[in-house]
């Protein structure tokens, strides 16, 4: 390889490129249509839809990385399984994948490659994100949920004595609670006494999936439930590690959305 001569950058020129860019997409996202809290498979496929209908979303995700459950298939095994018809999905993607022996309507990925590929699209769909943000609360104007309220996931990890850090507000037409199986913004109603989520279901894939899609929907004015927090919320069998049902949901969460939104 010849030598490479990289620009003559400074330091503080790198910091405020960081700092600048940062704070002006913050700014322009204060206020937006849906704000989606979970980045795992449920939240990017509702992030990734509903950019694509040109709606402004934020996916907000406490860790510094997305994808939430979908890094693994299940046990630690980075192979992925879904159900058809889900793997349509996988194709739109553009994910690599195999019926696997003789199972028909079961296929299998690497979950690597679906896990990359999905950020990727909902990036690439337009959709913002903040990681290492975390839920705090819900913002509620007249019985609807009208936004989130959001720290830095480090806050809660200071102790006690030196965490007094206000959260701030981030204001929305729509929330959508993709935060997997803590169903965390569904249970920021359920402390004020406004629903009563039923706790997740024992295990029975047959049933799981076809019913987690059923009732992805407006649980709360203003909030729409997608992926487990479903489950979580309406007390639905569990499914384990197959993910069609996380995509599906979450490509419904975002027709319920736009429908909701007029678009
Ligand atoms: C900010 C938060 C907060 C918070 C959580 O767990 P996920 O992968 O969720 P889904 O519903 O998209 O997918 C579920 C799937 O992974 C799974 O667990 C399955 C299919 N289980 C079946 C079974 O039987 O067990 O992702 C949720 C994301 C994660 O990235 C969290 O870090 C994030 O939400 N999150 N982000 N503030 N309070 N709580």
């Amino acid at each position: 390889m010849k030598a490479v001569e990289f620009s003559p950058v400074s330091e503080s020129q790198i910091t405020r490129a960081i700092v600048a860019e940062f704070a002006k997409e913050f700014e322009n996202y204060v206020e937006t249509e849906v704000i989606i809290v979970g980045g795992g498979p449920s939240g990017l496929m509702a992030g990734k839809e509903l950019a694509a209908s040109g709606v402004k979303v934020l996916i907000i995700e406490r860790n510094n990385y997305l994808g939430g459950g979908f890094w693994l298939g299940g046990f630690l095994m980075n192979k992925l399984t879904v159900r058809s018809p889900a793997e349509r999905i996988l194709d739109e993607l553009g994910v690599p994948y195999k019926e696997y022996g003789k199972v028909k309507g079961l296929y299998v990925a690497d979950a690597p490659h679906a896990c990359s590929k999905l950020i990727a699209a909902a990036c690439d769909a337009g959709a913002k994100i903040l990681n290492m943000t975390a839920l705090d609360d819900v913002v509620l104007h007249n019985e609807k949920v009208s936004g989130v309220v959001v720290n830095w996931t480090a806050v809660s990890a200071l102790p006690r004595e030196i965490a007094c850090v206000d959260p701030v507000s981030l204001e929305s037409k729509l929330v959508i609670d993709a935060t997997g199986h803590d169903a965390s913004v569904v249970k920021k109603l359920e402390e004020r006494g406004l629903l009563k989520a039923k706790g997740q279901g024992a295990m029975w894939v047959e049933r799981s999936e076809d019913l987690v899609v059923e009732h992805t929907s407006e649980l709360y004015p203003g909030l729409i439930v997608t992926g487990m927090a479903v489950s979580a919320a309406y007390g639905l069998p569990r499914m384990g590690p197959t993910f069609g049902a996380m995509l599906v949901s979450g490509k419904k969460a975002a027709e319920v959305a736009i429908e909701k939104l007029g678009v």
